[in-house]
């Protein structure tokens, strides 16, 4: 038995399979039907992964709330950077609704965009080892999970195994080789990151930090791609109980971590299965960040996106 059930995703396996990431997929649009551009598919599926392994139990709606967060952000950051958002209905098959995006095929930068506003992760383990990170000198005697004096970008590079690297701005510039690019990939990343945080911590959530990637289009021009601001491109702490000092919760994946931990497992795969207790309390914290964040029902995006719940919902009311 195949280690995660996807018969959502096998449905879609007609559509050539592009890349494939530990909780996502990516297809390729036929564009032999009169679009203007290359498009692809991108679909995020309901597994979770935590200490880099993916538990065999799906989270209920994950994926929808994940791909409901990102168009919200995509919506919101258009005057800041272009993004290569098409559609969440128009060309999405049934079966990934909601789930499914149609987005612009774009040459991508070979560089990982984080920022970081809080130093926390692999930049306190950095901090702690240099007093810098990505080669920015950071003032003594910061604690752990303490907010920066400012947004930091902190590069890495990608790596197709194992983790990405940590790189200085001058190795960005010299992997993407544009060094004006690079500059303008920065100011971006650092606008968006702002932008997002600002938002989030009127509604009690924390942006410790987050990852874009960016690409560029037939024209040469920058434009956001991929998945932008969700749970698992980014770290969202509650802001109730924010203490620097220590580690913070992780919003929605605090259940697993605590469970797994209590469990006994060494962190190593295979991940295990998850109670019941734990798969409901961890699709509810999903389901209340996009609701705190956005600040509309998550029924709403189902309604938009999926007919037959759309429909649910309007026969409910
Ligand atoms: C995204 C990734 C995923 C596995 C490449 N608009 C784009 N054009 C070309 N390539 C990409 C994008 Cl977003 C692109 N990834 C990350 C996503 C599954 C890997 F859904 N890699």
């Amino acid at each position: 038995m195949p280690l995660v059930a996807s018969a959502h995703v096998n449905a879609l396996a007609d559509l050539p399979l592009l890349a494939s990431g530990k909780v996502r997929e990516m297809y390729a649009l036929s564009d032999s039907d009169g679009a203007a551009e290359p498009r692809l598919l991108m679909v995020a599926s309901d597994r979770i992964s935590t200490y880099d392994a993916v538990h065999p139990t799906p989270i209920p709606d994950k994926g929808k709330v994940l791909t409901a967060l990102s168009v919200f952000w995509f919506e919101r950051t258009g005057h800041i950077v272009a993004n290569h958002l098409l559609s969440a209905t128009d060309g999405v098959p049934e079966e990934a609704l909601g789930r499914g995006l149609i987005v612009r095929r774009l040459r991508m930068l070979p560089v990982e965009c984080v920022v970081r506003g809080y130093i926390t992760g692999s930049g306190w383990s950095d901090y702690q080892a240099s007093g810098a990170v990505s080669g920015i000198p950071l003032p003594a005697g910061l604690r752990e999970s303490e907010r920066l004096p400012e947004p930091l970008f902190t590069p890495s590079t990608k790596a197709d195994a194992g983790h990405d690297e940590a790189i200085d701005f001058e190795r960005a510039v010299e992997l993407v080789g544009d060094r004006e690019l690079m500059e303008l990939v920065r100011q971006t990343s650092i606008e968006l990151y702002s932008l997002a945080a600002e938002r989030t911590r009127e509604c009690g959530v924390i942006l410790a930090d987050t990852k874009f990637e960016f690409g560029l289009d037939g024209d040469g021009q920058l434009i956001v791609g991929d998945e932008v601001l969700t749970p698992d491109s980014s770290r969202y702490w509650p802001a109730d109980g924010f203490e620097p000092g220590h580690g913070q919760p992780s919003f929605d994946k605090q259940y697993v971590r605590d469970w797994a931990s209590a469990s006994g497992w060494d962190k190593r795969p295979p991940a295990p299965s998850l109670p019941p207790d734990v798969v409901t309390g961890t699709r509810a914290r999903y389901v209340e960040a996009y609701e705190r964040i956005t600040g509309e029902p998550f029924d709403a995006w189902l309604a938009r996106t999926t007919a037959a719940a759309g429909a649910d919902v309007r026969g409910a009311a």
